[in-house]
């Protein structure tokens, strides 16, 4: 493939895409600044030498793409680079594009069904991230791929985080399984377990506290909530997901962390993407944890949560709105 197939191929492919308008959208902010900077540093008059790099690096890193993934990126993209012809600046844009494709790698996608009960998903995250409006968009997610689902209210913690879910799933027509506030979770999901085994539910979507206590305590509360859960039904929890806010970018991965470390993660859920300007921060978790996002946020509406799409994200972050027909 030549320098610029990469580019037009991802512009045609993205044009196909039916999520295409939800991450237009969802990237905006992103977009609005990246977009500014790549096209001056992609000026056909411009020169690459050093300082074109040092202003590349700090794009990169303006756009919470950490330093350590951008030098990453810069030196694959020179490796490539030396070893082509170039003769536009926006074929080396494109091979900016697909250089990060690569790092990126791939990421095998949402839930697979358990074939013998229900399917069980624990969330994790810290306070705030978004686990409860998340629950709501899975769940009406895979309702409308017809699966029956349930929601196991783990945050009795707050009175009001127990309510939040009881008003989700009475919205989406929906059982929600609550305890009182202050009871041990783990009582609440064994309850969820059952009530799911008792009426055939497909997937049953398991919130959880978010505080940040010592990790002892976290540890201690998530192993518990994960043994009972597999005493009610084998092989479940079937996935971990962790919620993590794109808006507090590095930091709040740095955070979310203890969670990978007290628990086994399987997929991160990004939210807030669309009030964040800050969109490199979905390759610094790629590469900083290995696990990679399955579903961004993009908004507060339920249908605003979408699995993530390489394709899609890459688009909507160089190119953007006034690049689609
Ligand atoms: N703009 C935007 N807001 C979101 C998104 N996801 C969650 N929120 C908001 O973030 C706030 C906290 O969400 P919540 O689910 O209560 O977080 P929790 O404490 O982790 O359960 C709420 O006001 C949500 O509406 C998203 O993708 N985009
Ligand atoms: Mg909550």
């Amino acid at each position: 493939m030549n320098n610029m197939g990469f580019l037009q191929q991802l512009k045609d492919k993205f044009q196909k895409k039916s999520d295409r308008d939800v991450y237009l959208s969802g990237f905006e902010k992103s977009n609005r600044q990246f977009k500014a900077k790549m096209a001056h540093l992609f000026d056909e008059g411009r020169e690459m030498d050093n300082d074109w790099f040092e202003e590349l690096m700090i794009t990169l890193v303006e756009s919470d793409i950490s330093v350590k993934t951008a030098t990453h990126l810069i030196d694959e993209f020179k490796r490539v680079f030396k070893k082509e012809r170039f003769t536009t600046m926006e074929e080396a844009k494109s091979l900016l594009i697909s250089t990060m494709s690569d790092i990126y790698g791939d990421f095998p996608l949402d839930l697979m069904l358990s074939a013998t009960g229900p399917t069980v998903v624990l969330i994790v995250g810290v306070n705030g991230s978004g686990k409860t409006t998340t629950i709501a968009k899975l769940a009406a997610k895979y309702q409308a791929e017809g699966l029956s689902v349930a929601v196991a209210a783990g945050d009795t913690f707050r009175a009001a985080a127990i309510a939040q879910l009881q008003t989700w799933a009475h919205r989406l027509n929906i059982p929600c399984i609550a305890g009182k506030q202050d009871q041990d979770p783990s009582s609440v999901m064994v309850d969820a377990c059952r009530y799911a085994k008792e009426h055939n539910i497909d997937v049953l979507l398991c919130d959880t506290a978010g505080r940040l206590q010592n990790k002892t305590n976290l540890m201690n509360e998530l192993s518990k909530m994960f043994r009972v859960i597999s005493r009610e039904i084998e092989g479940a929890p079937h996935a971990i997901w962790l919620v993590l806010d794109a808006t507090t970018g590095q930091n709040g991965l740095s955070q979310a962390k203890v969670f990978m470390e007290a628990t086994e993660v399987g997929g991160i859920i990004l939210t807030k993407m669309d009030g964040t300007a800050r969109g490199g921060i979905i390759l610094t978790i790629k590469e900083e944890t290995d696990i990679g996002v399955l579903f961004l946020g993009l908004g507060e509406k339920v249908e605003d949560l979408r699995p993530f799409d390489k394709e899609s994200y890459l688009f909507s972050l160089f190119e953007g709105k006034e690049h689609v027909r």
